[in-house]
């Protein structure tokens, strides 16, 4: 039985990745934040009672910013595979936090490999580092593959891009197995509330169902390359799988504009929205109508352009090429981006009838601040 640890499994990917392990008969350590609120929602269904015996599913209290705590846990677990995803992982906020940001996701990737080798683990050890499309940034050159220049435009990719290095140098330095997977964007029913693809879907099944007026949003020409975070997950283990340690490209090879998103969301609910007007005055408004259960008026409007979410430095354009990946790791995505948007429109449809029955019940529900 092959031991991992995940750092970052409260999130959308730790949930999938540890789901994707455990199914494969692997034992799986988690490192949770501790909060002063329940985040574990997402691995709720994976917990199992500590109080039992031969449990292969443990939660370990850590952060990325202690190494104290990295060194302690990894002792105690001794993985075959660590599968490095804690990170802020927020574009938008690592220009309001750029401190904490290098701190968590560029030094602690280093505390993680270098807990490795006080413990003297760099031969049985292997670490799978979550790098980003976010390192290519100002665009040099599309499709980007792993040879594509980076030029990071955040504080976010700049951590990133220490994260991104010191892995590869411990790789050449001390032989570790420590590969980059350099994903691009990917989402599903499971992702944070305040990236795009979700604030979208959610908001088309809270305006659907009358829950809410309207959907705020900032960039609506960034163009990214969206794929869902199942296929990107088994993307991840693969890495870890191969004879050589090497980086790899995670793509679609598709890349569409944050307005045609809004546009194939609503269409779930057979809603079609008309785009007007240019830059801070664009506007989105309902062009037609065609699901009896949703029924908006026609000509109102429902996405509007706020400048507070435009960021500082933006990345406009994202389009992966992972032909490396399909060659070596036989890596395919099963899902494309419609598939994507109807999985994430149908899990928000579902979420949000609960709301709708406590509206017409009588009960008050809160509508959820979109912040980023
Ligand atoms: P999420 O934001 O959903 O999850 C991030 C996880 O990291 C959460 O479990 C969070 O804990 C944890 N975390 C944050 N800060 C710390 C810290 N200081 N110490 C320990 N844990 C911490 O991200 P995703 O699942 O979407 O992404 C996983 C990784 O992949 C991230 O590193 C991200 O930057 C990277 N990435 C993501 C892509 C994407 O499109 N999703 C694309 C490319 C890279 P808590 O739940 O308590 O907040
Ligand atoms: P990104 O994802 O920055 O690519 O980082 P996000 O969904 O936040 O933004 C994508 C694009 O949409 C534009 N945009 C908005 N974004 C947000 N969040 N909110 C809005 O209201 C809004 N309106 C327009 C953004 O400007 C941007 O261009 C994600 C994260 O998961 C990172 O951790 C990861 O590394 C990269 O993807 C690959």
């Amino acid at each position: 039985m092959k031991t991992a640890l995940i750092t970052g499994v409260t999130g959308q990917d730790g949930a999938y990745l540890a789901e994707l392990l455990l199914s494969k008969g692997y034992k799986v350590h988690g490192l949770k934040r501790r909060s002063s609120s329940f985040n574990t929602d997402r691995i709720d269904h994976l917990y199992q009672d500590p109080h039992e015996q031969n449990i292969n599913f443990k939660l370990h209290y850590g952060d990325l910013t202690d190494s104290t705590n990295l060194i302690r846990i990894i002792q105690e677990t001794q993985p075959d595979e660590i599968y490095n995803l804690a990170a802020m992982s927020h574009v938008k906020v690592s220009f309001d936090t750029p401190e904490y940001t290098a701190n968590a996701d560029g030094l602690g990737t280093l505390r993680i490999l270098e807990a490795i080798r006080i413990l003297g683990l760099t031969k049985k050890t292997k670490v799978y580092q979550a790098s980003t499309s976010e390192l290519y940034g100002l665009v040099q050159a599309v499709p980007q593959t792993e040879t594509t220049p980076f030029y990071p435009r955040s504080p976010y990719a700049v951590a990133k891009l220490y994260a991104y290095w010191i892995t590869v140098n411990y790789r050449e330095a001390y032989g570790m197995y420590a590969c980059n997977g350099i994903l691009f964007n990917h989402e599903s029913p499971l992702r944070g509330e305040t990236f795009v693809t979700r604030k979208i879907t959610r908001a088309a099944a809270r305006i659907g169902m009358g829950l809410q007026d309207r959907l705020y949003l900032g960039n609506m020409d960034a163009r990214r390359d969206w794929g869902h975070a199942k296929d990107y997950v088994e993307a991840m283990w693969r890495i870890l799988q191969q004879d050589q340690p090497e980086d790899y490209v995670i793509a679609t090879g598709v890349t569409t504009t944050v307005r045609d998103f809004v546009k194939m969301s609503f269409a779930e609910l057979g809603i079609v929205i008309e785009f007007r007007g240019e830059g801070v005055e664009e506007k989105g408004y309902v062009a037609a109508c065609n699901n009896p259960d949703y029924q908006l008026e026609l000509g109102r409007e429902v996405v509007c352009v706020d400048a507070n979410y435009f960021r500082p430095t933006e990345v406009e354009l994202l389009i992966g090429d992972a032909t490396k990946a399909k060659e070596k790791l036989q890596w395919q995505p099963k899902y494309d981006l419609p598939a994507l948007v109807k999985d994430m429109m149908e899990a928000d449809i579902e979420l949000f009838k609960r709301d709708s029955y406590l509206v017409e019940g009588g009960h008050k529900v809160y509508n959820y601040h979109e912040l980023q």
